[in-house]
């Protein structure tokens, strides 16, 4: 008989430091003046346009940003940089995304009573990764002190933490694993272009570790996993030229394409009934209605963009119970955003509950994964 996968703990990691919508504006702005300044004359010609002004309130209406953790403020602020400035660590010390990816990993474990040595498998699904080999799973798996077992990294950009779910619970089921740790460590900010008025808000770091075990080894705070879902359809509205084939460009590293880049009209347009149907399909799917689910939590993008989807799936508007908002004080921390609501809106499901956790973003790539409390 097939094995049950259940979700036991989920961990977090939050940076010490925090930008404000305000903060941000005043350093992006201080840019553009100094920059339309510079410019003045191939302004006036016609030959190039103006920076335009942010506004602290256009970000908080459009998106329901109000902050942003980051790893590195001052950099980022600081008009002659705008961008983190992580310094390179040499080989014989931890690199960064696997540092916060075991922080967010040992928060996991401890909330549900385990050590390192009681998993067999990590996953690092993330939307970045800092490097191609060795994967970054390998080094959090010898941080945290397993003996045993094996890693390996995935990407699906926004929808990495379902996916890894939804591969963690396939690994249980098919009897490959009895434990498996999936971390999420977001440096966004490390793709993220502060001197783009259109996207300089969107995004925040953090990171998350869920922790995925054969239904046996369950005590009474974990959720079945009733199912996942996943679904991918291209498209180049969310798109980072970024990668290793750079520097084989005749061309040179080229147009700002190689951070972050999308058309966000487009991509509400598009992805709100994409996820609002597969979340019903989803339901469908396992004989549920979407009034028996207590609580979504849901991909921490676009405030507008959460209150389309829930109304759409639930027939009527909801609360911020239904459908918690972390995104005020995170902002969109990719993958992660989706975890976190998850893991600081939980504590009140009793027996029999049920709720879905649900991710969207680039690729397209969606996941929902519908859990049960036991
Ligand atoms: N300040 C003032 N005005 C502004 C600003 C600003 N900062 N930005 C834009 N405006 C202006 C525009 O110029 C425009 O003016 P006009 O009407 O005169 O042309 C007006 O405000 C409206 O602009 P938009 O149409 O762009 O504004 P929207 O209301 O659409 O809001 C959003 C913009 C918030 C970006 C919104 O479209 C959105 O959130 N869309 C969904 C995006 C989304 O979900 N993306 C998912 C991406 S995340 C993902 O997949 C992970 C990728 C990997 C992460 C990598 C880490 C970096």
């Amino acid at each position: 008989m097939n094995k049950r996968a259940v979700l036991s703990a989920t961990g977090l990691w939050t940076p010490s430091q925090s930008i404000s919508n305000d903060e941000l504006v005043t350093s992006y702005n201080t840019w553009a003046e100094a920059w339309n300044k510079e410019h003045a004359g191939e302004i006036e010609k016609g030959e190039v346009e103006p920076k335009p002004l942010s506004s602290a309130p256009f970000i908080e209406k459009a998106s329901g940003i109000k902050s942003r953790y980051v790893i590195s403020k001052e950099s980022i602020l600081d008009p002659a940089i705008m961008a983190p400035r992580i310094a390179e660590r040499p080989n014989e010390e931890i690199s960064i995304l696997a540092e916060i990816a075991v922080n967010a990993a040992r928060d996991a474990l401890k909330t549900a009573g385990r050590e390192a040595k009681d998993v067999d498998a990590v996953l690092v699904a993330c939307s970045n990764l800092q490097r191609g080999y060795p994967a970054i799973s390998v080094e959090v798996q010898d941080a945290l002190g397993m003996d045993n077992g094996f890693g390996y990294d995935m990407n699906v950009a926004c929808s990495s933490a379902t996916f890894g779910l939804s591969t963690a619970q396939s690994m249980i089921v098919s009897g490959q694993a009895k434990s498996v740790l999936v971390c999420n460590p977001e440096i966004c900010s490390g793709h993220l272009n502060f001197r783009d008025r259109d996207s300089h808000f969107i995004f925040g770091d953090v990171a998350t570790a869920i922790l995925v075990e054969e239904e046996s080894r369950a005590n009474g705070a974990a959720y079945d996993i009733l199912g996942t879902k996943l679904k991918t359809r291209f498209s180049n509205n969310i798109r980072n030229n970024f990668g290793f084939l750079n520097r084989a460009a005749p061309e040179g590293i080229g147009k700002e394409d190689k951070l972050f880049v999308q058309e966000g009209r487009k991509v509400f347009r598009e992805v709100v009934p994409l996820v609002a149907n597969m979340i019903v399909e989803h339901l469908a799917e396992l004989d549920l209605a979407p009034a028996q689910l207590k609580r979504l939590w849901l991909h921490q993008a676009n405030l507008s963009m959460n209150h389309f989807i829930a109304k759409k799936v639930m027939g009527h508007e909801v609360s911020e119970e239904d459908a918690p908002v972390i995104l005020d004080e995170y902002a969109n921390t990719s993958s992660a955003g989706s975890i976190i609501a998850f893991h600081k809106h939980h504590e009140d499901f009793t027996r029999g509950d049920l709720g879905l956790i649900c991710s969207f973003g680039a690729g397209y790539s969606a996941g929902t994964v519908v859990v049960r409390k036991r």
